[in-house]
């Protein structure tokens, strides 16, 4: 069973952080009908939501992955990269609370949930302008008791590492090599994206099953000729943001 935090979206997301993006406008009506299209596709691949509470203040908080890292054994609350989403982790803190142990990432220490992809017992963290050695080094401090071992990886040209990289199944990954260096998952089994998609390697997996955005039906084809199955939805208000699909969710395995 799954548990999936997501949080709605906030009224003020047309003044979330961008990086990479060009602001445009957001129809933050339809981004929240998305979103709610969102949580009923993560219900369907077999997760209860928990809504966290609503921060309208905060206009990029419907992007919870970046609060928090959850292991089976413990969790990690981040110190979010971007400073004006530092307020968002307090109530991620509370509700994980409930379900794990908490860790958390202090000064000057960063990190990002979006840069950390976990492929067993191996945890990636990107080195993206979000993330910073002293928050690697508090991560593996948090994790090696458990097992883990936590490396740092190059990122070019995404947000996160996780925009380049996420892992589909044991032991394999989806990757964009433009972004990513790919030699550091040289042990694993790794399906490129289509070079016409750069933004679909994000991928959400909750046990088998894989969630896409329809975005990228190209991607979409090479995954489903590897046997995946794959449910695709449509975010392209939330990406406007430069929020990809994993960010909306923070599953928790129960
Ligand atoms: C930000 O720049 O922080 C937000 N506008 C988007 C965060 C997206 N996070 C993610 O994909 N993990």
């Amino acid at each position: 069973m799954w548990t999936a935090f997501t949080r709605a979206v906030s009224p003020a997301l047309g003044r979330c952080e961008l990086t990479h993006l060009v602001r445009t406008s957001i129809d933050v009506e339809l981004a929240a009908a998305q979103h709610a299209c969102y949580e009923a596709a993560l219900t369907e691949l077999g997760c209860q939501i928990e809504r966290l509470p609503e921060l309208p203040e905060q206009p990029d908080s419907v992007f919870v992955e970046d609060t928090a890292l959850v292991l089976d054994e413990l969790a990690v609350v981040t110190r979010p990269g971007a400073p004006s989403r530092r307020l968002e982790t307090t109530t991620v803190s509370a509700a994980l609370a409930c379900v794990r142990a908490v860790s958390e990432i202090t000064a000057p220490g960063t990190l990002d949930g979006g840069d950390v992809v976990v492929v067993g017992h191996q945890i990636f963290v990107g080195k993206s302008g979000r993330s910073n050695e002293a928050g690697v080094t508090q991560l593996r401090s948090f994790v090696a008791g458990v097992g883990y071992e936590v490396h740092s990886v190059d990122v070019d040209g995404c947000l996160h590492l996780k925009s380049a990289a996420t892992c589909i199944a044991p032991g394999t990954l989806l990757l964009n090599p433009d972004w990513v260096d790919v030699s550091a998952f040289e042990d694993f089994d790794c399906l490129e994206i289509d070079p016409a998609e750069p933004f679909a390697a994000n991928v959400v997996r909750v046990g088998e099953r894989l969630l896409h955005t329809d975005a990228f039906p190209r991607t979409h084809t090479r995954l489903k000729e590897r046997g995946f199955a794959v449910r695709s939805v449509d975010v392209s208000e939330l990406a406007k943001a430069e929020g990809a699909l994993t960010c909306c969710s923070l599953l928790v395995r129960q």
